[in-house]
């Protein structure tokens, strides 16, 4: 059917569709019926499309996280829900400063903490006086809502906002409402506050108990008295439970469909997680997923990990759903703000990369920005938000197929016009008017109607001739970007090998991204000798068997410092490894006039002659010394169910010491340390505690953290102590620990 033909139907479809249904004879969950073979699960999987809110989210792509709250004045991740509300104190607020570095960085929707597991809420909310209302901001009439809506509205950013399930203040409170086993019964929501009249007359009759009302009056005032919202993020995490208290999620989904008509419900049936926190994503990823119950009835969304949408894992669905993911990370270690001294913050290449990675990966890109204390995004974040910004609007601002020949429907910009292969595959070919040097395609599927179907794809470019294969992937969706070396080409063949059935194409583009000098790792050995090299990008060179060297040339030079400023051409230049005792090493690699990231290490003391003993210890593969081998893959772990873990060193001398860099185990779940302490002695019999320190939900970041002493230390023995693991786990683990010294 002519691709017009096909927009009139689309669009006369749409206009009589309302929020919960998806267009055409899609549908955004579709029931499997006990004699449905594999096969025909497989088909109804290919017809399992986004609701009008969940296809607004996806074209939404690239989005801001904000976490601000008291963790940003103590420099914790996770609070203890008992801080004195005076810990705000908050004297400065910029959000018009965070909607422009948004704006440049080409996000289109930003999520806010409006409260935190903490409990601390950042509005004027009439059902709790732990909040900003109690605060030193503004003299306890400030609202970090209002101001960051405002903004919002003038820079043209959609709103969503955090509201956290765990809730401290409301369990640690003795007249907390969180789990104080209180009736289910009749409530209207939301409850009247005198002299606190609602604009929105709507009011709901739920049976629920003491804590849900609570939560569904503070929904009620997050979404009439700051919308429109779009986004509305329930998190999993619960630092701490109690009386078993349930989530009457219905309710709160009642609120939201009718409160919030265009939100998209992140952590519950509309969109999911991605399963990790460090910036990771899947080589496939589908957004129809199978379940056993309806979604549109469930209460619970269990976290979802492994690869969820493939073939195999359809079989014994009951449903299919359409469950997109979102690859939440922060551009900084943790989700907080804490300092600029040892707060490690991603540079453009990594953010970059990520952004390929997820929003060319069918998967929306939410990243985090923590505003510092003076309520402004730190310059430094900002900074690589405009770089990154620059990177995508050059790289993918311009289509290099601008006028080339090949399908309409598949070169022009109309997501209603798409193409239609054959049962199970496809061949498309577009020929240029001149050639075009490429090393990104993107491709997008037509989602809407059509449904997520490709499941193996490769392009291939005309040299000398000859079809040669350049880049191939699985999974499409909303949008893959294919990245590859370098081509020249007038030529281009993408062949759809596999599809759930007639595979739908409703967009195509190519690009080039000007390429950076390389991205560098900086390591050092136990004996000190510093090592700077090129990373090899995330690319699976190998796969499509192109050595990756060719396409970043050599021509790159490394420049590095050690007194902490930043490298320039005159810096020193790298040869070889070198030996360094601690301290940060910055290196930059530059490549004629373009310079590449920055990337930074802070260093520990060496450790050569160190010994360590450990409290206790789980086997001899996880024996003690693994935690200070300099091998990130090796790693100590205690005993389980050990009271509190610790591992005491010696460092052979007396040092000055400023803090301690603390690397968990990349694959390894149980024992992340959480919650520390730090001893020191000066013999190895009398201690003193030097700090204790949180590092919140490390599980889905195991990444290392920097703890930083309020006030150096003269010690020769150290003890690191582990007082809570992730997840409640008794054990503590440890791939390196690392000690800061004072120069
Ligand atoms: C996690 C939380 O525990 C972190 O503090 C952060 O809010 C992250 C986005 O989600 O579950």
């Amino acid at each position: 059917m002519y691709p017009i033909v096909m927009k009139i139907i689309s669009l006369v479809l749409t206009c009589f569709l309302t929020n919960a249904v998806a267009w055409g004879q899609g549908q955004s969950t579709i029931k499997i019926e006990p004699g449905d073979s594999g096969e025909e699960i497989v088909r109804k999987a290919a017809w399992v499309v986004p609701t009008i809110n969940q296809y607004a989210y996806k074209k939404l792509e690239y989005n801001c996280f904000v976490h601000f709250g008291p963790n940003t004045f103590t420099r914790n991740e996770w609070g203890s829900g008992m801080e004195d509300p005076k810990t705000f104190d908050l004297q400065d607020l910029d959000t018009d400063q965070w909607c422009r570095a948004m704006k440049d960085a080409g996000m289109k929707l930003v999520v806010f903490t409006a409260k935190h597991h903490d409990g601390f809420v950042l509005w004027q909310s009439r059902y709790t006086r732990h909040g900003v209302m109690s605060s030193p901001f503004r003299d306890g009439k400030g609202d970090v809502l209002k101001d960051l809506a405002a903004s919002c509205r003038k820079y043209g950013i959609k709103l969503g906002v955090y509201l956290s399930p765990a809730d401290l203040y409301q369990i640690e409170h003795p007249q907390g409402l969180y789990g104080n086993l209180s009736e289910y019964t009749e409530r209207v929501i939301p409850r009247p506050v005198e002299g606190r009249p609602f604009a929105n007359k709507t009011t709901f009759t739920f049976n629920v108990d003491d804590y849900n009302e609570y939560f569904l009056n503070q929904l009620f005032e997050l979404l009439t008295e700051y919308g429109p919202i779009h986004e509305v993020w329930f998190d999993g995490a619960h630092p701490k439970r109690k009386g078993g208290q349930k989530y009457n999620y219905l309710a709160w989904k009642k609120l939201i469909r009718t409160l919030a008509p265009e939100a998209v419900i992140f952590g519950k049936e509309d969109v999911r997680w991605c399963g990790n926190e460090s910036g990771g994503t899947r080589v496939s990823e589908w957004d129809v997923i199978p379940f056993t119950e309806d979604p549109g009835q469930a209460n619970h969304f269990p976290d979802i990990h492994g690869d969820p949408g493939k073939r195999e894992s359809l079989a014994g669905a009951k449903y299919l759903h359409y469950f997109p993911a979102e690859t939440n990370t922060s551009i900084r270690e943790g989700w907080f703000y804490r300092d600029e001294e040892t707060q490690r913050v991603r540079n453009a290449d990594d953010v970059f990369d990520i952004y390929e990675r997820s929003v060319g990966g069918n998967s929306t890109f939410l990243l985090n920005i923590p505003p510092n204390r003076e309520g402004r995004f730190p310059e430094e974040d900002v900074t690589v938000l405009r770089e990154v910004g620059k990177r995508i609007t050059e790289t993918y601002g311009t289509d290099l197929l601008a006028g080339a020949q090949g399908d309409k429907a598949l070169l022009d910009d109309d997501e209603d016009t798409y193409l239609l292969g054959e049962e199970g595959k496809g061949t498309y070919v577009i020929t240029l008017p001149q050639p075009i040097t490429l090393n990104r395609f993107l491709l997008q599927e037509a989602i809407k109607t059509q449904g997520q179907r490709i499941e193996k794809h490769v392009l291939e470019a005309s040299v000398d001739n000859r079809w040669q294969r350049i880049a191939q992937g699985t999974t499409v969706g909303y949008k893959k970007i294919l990245r590859f070396p370098a081509v020249t080409t007038r030529k281009l063949r993408l062949r759809i090998l596999e599809a759930r059935t007639r595979p739908s194409l409703s967009k195509v583009s190519a690009h080039y991204y000007k390429l950076r000098p390389p991205r560098l790792a900086v390591s050092r050995s136990l004996e000190g000798q510093v090592t700077i090299q090129p990373v090899k990008d995330n690319f699976n060179w190998k796969l499509i068997g192109i050595d990756y060297q060719q396409n970043l040339g050599n021509a790159a030079e490394i420049r590095y410092t050690i007194d902490g400023t930043t490298p320039t051409k005159k810096s020193s230049l790298y040869s070889g490894a070198f030996f360094h005792t601690s301290g940060v090493v910055k290196a930059r690699a530059f490549e004629k006039d373009l310079a590449g990231g920055i990337v930074e290490r802070e260093f520990g003391m060496t450790r050569k002659d160190w010994t360590v003993k450990a409290s206790s210890t789980g086997s001899e593969k996880y024996k003690a010394h693994n935690a200070i081998d300099g091998d990130v893959s090796s790693f100590w772990h205690s005993d389980e169910n050990q009271a509190t873990p610790t591992l005491t060193i010696d460092l052979k001398q007396r040092v000055e010491l400023k803090g301690l860099i603390y690397t968990p185990p990349a694959n390894f779940k149980e024992g992340l340390i959480e919650q520390g302490a730090i001893k020191v002695s000066r013999n190895g019999k009398s201690w003193k505690e030097v700090q204790i320190f949180d590092l919140g939900n490390l599980v889905n970041d195991p990444t290392p953290r920097t703890v930083k002493f309020d006030k150096a230390v003269k010690a020769r023995y150290v003890q690191v102590t582990a007082l809570r693991g992730a997840g409640g786990s008794t054990s503590a683990s440890v791939a390196e620990i690392e000690l800061l010294v004072k120069k």
